[in-house]
C-alpha cells in the first residue's frame, strides 16, 4: 500500500511516497531517491523511525551529510579527483579539502530528481527512481542510465543499483542511509553491537582516500565477534582524522544469502542484518555532523548514526590489486543489498 504527497519549496516540487507493509513504514523522495524514515517496531512493537532525519525537506537540498540519499556516479573519495581509462585522464569536481573528490562532487545524485514508477502488490511494494547522467557538462565520460530499484515488503527494504553506459566509465553506487536504531534517534549508536563478517579494511592516507589493503584482527576494525561499537574505540580516537571509523571493509563473498553485518540494540531489542552482493561496505560512524536541525529537535552530534554504505571499493581505480571499478560500454552494473529488520527474542 504507498500514498503520494507533492510538496513545493523553492519553486520545486518534491514527491513524497509512504510505503506501508506489515510492521513497516518506509518514506522516500524523488529528491536523490532518498530515504525519510523507516518506521519498525521494538520489542514492545513501538513504531519509530530507525534511520536519522532532518526536521525541515529543505534541509535535504543542503544536506552535507548526504543523509539516507542515493550517491553516484561515484561513492567515496577519488584521490586527486583523477582516474585514467585507457589513454584518457579524466579529473573530476575537486570537492573535499580541494584536492580530492567526494560523491561525484557537483555531480552527486544526492541533490537531483528522479523520475519514479511504483508497483505495489499485497505484500511488496517497488519503486524505480530513475536518473540520467548526461556527458555533455560532465567530468565522466559517456551518457548513464541509472536505476534504483527499492522493494518494501514485512520486515525488509533491498535496493537494486543498476546502471548502463555508452561509454566506458566510473560507476559506483551507494545508498547513504544513517541507521540507529534506538528509534526517534533517542541515544547515540556507541552501545550499539556490531559484527562484520570482513577481514580487511582499506586504510585512509591524510585526505581520507583508501589507499592498501589492511589487515582487521585485534585492531579497531575488528567485529568478527557481535560487540559494542565503543569497544573499538579508545581514547585517541578523536586525535584521528576520522574521530570513528570511516573505512571500508572488504568483504570474503558476494552471496546475497550470506549476512554481512549485525547491528542491534540491546534496549530497544531491534536488529538489523545487511546482506549484499557488492564487495566492500564503507562503515561510517557519523563522525562530522552539520549543524542542520533533526527530527523532533534531536540535537545533531558525533556517533548518533551508522551507515553500512555497500558498494565497490572506493578509488578502486587507483589501489594496486583492487577492481578498478569501469562499468564498459555494454555491460551491466547490478548489484543488490537487503536491510533486514528484526526484534531480539
Ligand atoms: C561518508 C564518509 C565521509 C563523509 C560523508 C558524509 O561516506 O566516508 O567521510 O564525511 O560520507
Amino acid at each position: 500500500m504507498y500514498s503520494v504527497s507533492k510538496h513545493s519549496l523553492n519553486d520545486q516540487k518534491f514527491t513524497l511516497i509512504e510505503v506501508v507493509h506489515k510492521d513497516i513504514k518506509v518514506t522516500f523522495m524523488d529528491y536523490g531517491a532518498t530515504i525519510l524514515s523507516i518506521y519498525v517496531p521494538d520489542k514492545d512493537g513501538v513504531m519509530e523511525t530507525i534511520v536519522m532525519a532532518y526536521d525541515k525537506l529543505e534541509s535535504y537540498i543542503e544536506n552535507d551529510m548526504y543523509l539516507n540519499a542515493i550517491i553516484g556516479p561515484t561513492s567515496g573519495r577519488i584521490q586527486d579527483a583523477t582516474f585514467r581509462i585507457g589513454s584518457e585522464s579524466y579529473v573530476l569536481d575537486k570537492n573535499f579539502l580541494g584536492t580530492e573528490n567526494l560523491h561525484g562532487g557537483k555531480e552527486c545524485f544526492a541533490f537531483r530528481f528522479f523520475e519514479y514508477e511504483i508497483v505495489d502488490q499485497t505484500d511488496q511494494t517497488t519503486i524505480t527512481f530513475t536518473i540520467e547522467k548526461r556527458e555533455e557538462g560532465s567530468a565522466y565520460p559517456g551518457n548513464q542510465i541509472v536505476k534504483i530499484i527499492y522493494t518494501i515488503k514485512e520486515g525488509e527494504l533491498s535496493i537494486e543499483f543498476t546502471g548502463e553506459t555508452d561509454k566506458d566509465t566510473l560507476m559506483n553506487l551507494t545508498n547513504h542511509a544513517y541507521f540507529n536504531l534506538s528509534g526517534n534517534m533517542k541515544r547515540d549508536i556507541l552501545n550499539h553491537r556490531l559484527y562484520v563478517d570482513s577481514k580487511y579494511h582499506l586504510e585512509l592516507n591524510d585526505t581520507l582516500v583508501p589507499i592498501k589493503i589492511s589487515e582487521n584482527i585485534n585492531t579497531r576494525f575488528d567485529f568478527a565477534c557481535l560487540k559494542k561499537i565503543k569497544n573499538n574505540f579508545y581514547d585517541g580516537i578523536y586525535d584521528l582524522k576520522t574521530k570513528g571509523i570511516d573505512e571500508p571493509f572488504l568483504l570474503h563473498t558476494e552471496n546475497i544469502d550470506h549476512v554481512q553485518v549485525i547491528f542491534t540494540d540491546d534496549i530497544s531489542k531491534r536488529g538489523l542484518k545487511v546482506y549484499t552482493t557488492y564487495p566492500c561496505i564503507v562503515i561510517y560512524t557519523h563522525n562530522y555532523p552539520d549543524t542542520l536541525d533533526l527530527l523532533n529537535g534531536v540535537v545533531n552530534r558525533r556517533h548518533l548514526g551508522v551507515c553500512f554504505e555497500t558498494q565497490l571499493e572506493p578509488n578502486g581505480i587507483n589501489i594496486k590489486n583492487i577492481d578498478d571499478g569501469i562499468l564498459r560500454k555494454g555491460n551491466e552494473y547490478y548489484f543488490k543489498t537487503i536491510y533486514k529488520f528484526y526484534v531480539e527474542e
